[in-house]
């Protein structure tokens, strides 16, 4: 090669090379293939990061987020039931939800509703948690959100009418007694939910006060623990006249199917507080983190039948909450129930805040001001907890 050619060639590889050595070592996103999202997760991303995070509340740091992405992970979703009105109260949730947890978890979504979700409705959610992230849509089966045959549908009407006369909440609502109907019974039958081993139920309109720094789910699966809550109140009697008795004679019925270390006394009246019946207490279960192994099992699907037929989803309102509950501690023993004392929760009227400052991440609530603590049926708990 002639000495003019060979040095222009020599020139021409210096210049590409020093080109590439200066994208690797100062721009490296530009090299990364398919990545829309690069400024939050690129390697150089940990400046845009911290300054994007220093404004907002929840500060998603690049080492919570290589954490949470770099270990053992669930299979576990995120699962919301909602209706297509309820974008506006989701955006806020939802905002908040990644901002504090999922944002760096980045645990898929599953929607569910009794019709159709409609575009806007889609789009609107896929523009709240981003466009590249998992989330499915689907509808409940027409029979797990109808009368099932053997009910009764004067019965019920007339029941539901006594109901808001006498004004009891949600007492004339039949879309309501659907709902605690298919929470109950069916929510983890639904084919999109087959693929997971554990849930976490969100609601629209819910508010997360805590920044969740680990993985809840990971949580449950290394301990063995089954079923967590953040809060526990008492249920409106008036809902449940007859839900005890009637697990009482599913006990009877089914003796083989309760656990012989349950936890049920937790939910039964003590002395000088009735006869031995319930207690009303339940775990809200408007938030939930749970194993989906506990609703599939033959007791639970025993359990949920029995009760089915007995048609107090209709008859009276049986709601998800108090049905949870007491399968919970039918099946489970004590250990298999986790608080999430550290879930700062919000749930109108009521809220879960850390009391232990050791637990308080970034919390934005006042645990003074927190009805979680405090209460009957949550001491209940505790007591029972540390027999
Ligand atoms: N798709 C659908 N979701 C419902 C319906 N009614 C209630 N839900 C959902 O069921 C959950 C509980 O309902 P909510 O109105 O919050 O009841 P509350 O918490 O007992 O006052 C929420 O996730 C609602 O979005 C309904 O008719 N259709
Ligand atoms: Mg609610």
């Amino acid at each position: 090669m002639a000495r003019p050619y060979f040095h222009a060639v020599v020139l021409f590889l210096f210049v590409i090379v020093s080109v590439q050595i200066y994208f690797l070592v100062k721009k490296p996103e530009a090299f990364s293939a398919d990545c829309s999202n690069c400024a939050r997760i690129g390697r150089n991303g940990e400046d845009a990061v911290r300054s994007e995070s220093a404004s907002r509340p929840g500060r998603i740091t690049t080492q919570a987020r290589q954490r949470a992405q770099g270990g053992d992970r669930a299979r576990a979703a995120i699962v919301i039931l909602a209706r297509n009105n309820d974008v506006d109260e989701l955006n806020k949730t939802l905002s908040e939800f990644e901002e504090r947890f999922n944002g760096r978890f980045e645990y898929p979504y599953v929607f569910l509703n009794d019709v159709p979700f409609g575009e806007r409705f889609k789009q609107a959610i896929r523009q709240i948690i981003g466009v590249n992230r998992s989330v499915s849509f689907g509808t409940v089966p027409t029979d797990h959100w109808s009368y099932p045959s053997w009910i009764n549908v004067t019965r019920a009407d007339e029941a539901r009418a006594d109901m808001e006369k006498r004004n009891i909440i949600y007492g004339g609502s039949l879309s309501y007694r659907h709902m605690c109907r298919y929470n109950s019974g069916f929510f983890y039958r639904h084919p999109l939910l087959q693929e997971y081993d554990y849930y976490w139920r969100v609601e629209p309109g819910v508010r997360f006060l805590c920044d969740v720094d680990y993985d809840p789910f990971m949580y449950l699966k290394k301990h063995n623990k089954e079923y967590g809550f953040t809060i526990m109140i008492p249920e409106y009697l008036e809902t449940v006249p007859t839900l005890w008795k009637t697990v009482e004679r599913f006990m009877e019925k089914y003796p083989q199917y309760v656990h012989p270390k349950n936890s049920l006394k937790m939910f039964q009246e003590e002395e000088g507080e009735g006869k031995g019946g319930y207690n009303l207490c339940h775990f809200w279960s408007n938030f939930e983190i749970g194993s989906l192994k506990l609703f599939r099992s033959n007791a639970y699907s025993k359990y949920f039948e029995f009760l089915d037929r007995e048609g107090g989803f209709f008859y009276e309102r049986w709601g998800d909450a108090p049905v949870h509950s007491l399968g919970v501690a039918l099946f489970l023993p004590k250990e298999k129930i986790h608080h999430f004392e550290d879930i700062g929760y919000l749930h109108q009227p009521y809220s879960n805040c850390p009391a232990n400052p050791a637990l308080q991440l970034r919390c934005n609530c006042d645990p003074q001001k927190c009805e979680s603590r405090n209460n009957n049926c949550f001491n209940r708990y505790l007591r029972m907890y540390r027999e």
